[in-house]
């Protein structure tokens, strides 16, 4: 296996990539220096040559936020939002056919996706906020091949950050496209005490004609917002 530090900038020769491999049985230490002006949210994953999706897809991965001296953001409260899917077999093991079988061609071509979306590990998971509180989310998009098209319907998203840096100033979206392996920041409001609203992914076309999912149009439900009915 491999680490790989996806989107720091390192020496080469300890990025993890799959001219490095670590082979069964051995160890190394990865050492840098993280440069100044690295703020922002980042995720590490194995990088081996030809074994990178068996190992992402049993969870091989994580986050790493690099945090500022002085974060013009600070005292917002933040979440951590691990996005990914996958797919399984009936028995509950994850579904990796070989690239020989009808299912297996259609990964290689299209990159594989599973049909279950996971926030950090579980599925649609319920953030509260508090009524008017602002959170921040840091979202990294984990998963192998699939594109999120991020929407809170009735409500706009203020994004502040895209992989690792704050903008100048946010910027106020109706939705948020991000590929694989992209993070952002982006932050949410509570609304009206008891109040519910659902942040999901809306349906985004990259598909071979042939292999296109028969449910890709559909907008998937990925968290749910709940306002709390205490005091703000
Ligand atoms: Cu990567």
């Amino acid at each position: 296996t491999s680490v790989h530090w996806h989107g720091l900038h390192l020496p080469a020769s300890h990025d993890g990539s799959p001219l490095h491999p670590v082979l069964p049985g051995k160890s190394r230490d990865y050492v840098f220096r993280i440069p100044l002006g690295s703020a922002g949210t980042y995720w590490y994953h194995p990088h081996p040559d030809m074994t990178t999706t068996e190992q992402v897809s049993k969870g091989l991965y994580g986050a790493l936020i690099i945090r500022p001296a002085k974060d013009p953001l600070a005292g917002i409260r933040e979440r951590l939002l691990v996005l990914s899917d996958n797919r399984f077999q009936a028995d509950g093991t994850v579904d990796l056919p070989h690239h020989t079988t009808p299912q297996g061609n259609i990964d290689a071509q299209n990159g594989r996706e599973g049909d279950i979306l996971f926030v950090n590990g579980t599925t649609m998971p319920t953030l509260s906020l508090k009524p008017g509180e602002w959170q921040r989310l840091r979202i990294i998009n984990a998963a192998a091949a699939r594109v999120f098209r991020f929407a809170i319907p009735g409500q706009k998203l203020l994004h502040v950050d895209n992989d690792g840096g704050l903008f100048e100033r946010p910027r106020e979206v109706d939705e948020l496209l991000v590929a694989n392996s992209e993070r952002v920041e982006v932050l949410v409001r509570g609304g009206e005490p008891g109040s519910r609203t659902v942040l999901k992914t809306l349906p985004y076309d990259r598909y071979d004609i042939q292999t296109r999912p028969k449910d890709w149009d559909q907008p998937r439900d990925i968290v749910e917002l709940r306002t709390s009915t205490d005091a703000p």
